[in-house]
């Protein structure tokens, strides 16, 4: 059993659940925020046999675009100086951040 937790930008998430439920695969989503820009993001949870991690990290793949955002200002914890960036920075986010774990799953 392997353990997916799949960190997606909220505009993909309802396709990607969309596609992982039609193909029979159990999911969890949690509302989750990245640490960096402090947005909302989604995060899947999917408890999985081994020889099904490709195809669902294939569907992953294919329903989560890379975007990029520009942000005005560090957030606080990264500025240096008393002041702001001037100018904004780009930032490359997603398609989406996944962690295959081993596990154990017991439904009780
Ligand atoms: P955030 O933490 O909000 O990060 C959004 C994007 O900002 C990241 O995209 C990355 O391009 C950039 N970024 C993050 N930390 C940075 C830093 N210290 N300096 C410069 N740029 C930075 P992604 O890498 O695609 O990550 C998307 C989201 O996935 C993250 O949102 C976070 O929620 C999650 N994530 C990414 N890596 C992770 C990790 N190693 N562990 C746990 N969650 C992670």
């Amino acid at each position: 059993m392997n353990l997916i937790l799949a960190v997606v930008q909220r505009q993909d998430a309802g396709a990607l659940i969309n596609a992982l439920v039609a193909h029979g695969y159990g999911v969890t989503r949690i509302c989750s925020q990245g640490g960096f820009l402090r947005e909302g993001n989604v995060t899947l949870v999917l408890g999985v046999a081994a020889h099904q991690v490709d195809a669902i990290l294939e569907t992953i793949r294919k329903h989560c675009a890379t975007r990029t955002r520009y942000v005005s200002s560090l957030p606080p914890l990264l500025e240096t100086g008393e002041f702001s960036s001037p100018t904004p920075i780009e930032v490359q986010v997603g398609g989406a951040t996944v962690f295959v774990l081993r596990a154990q799953m017991q439904q009780l």
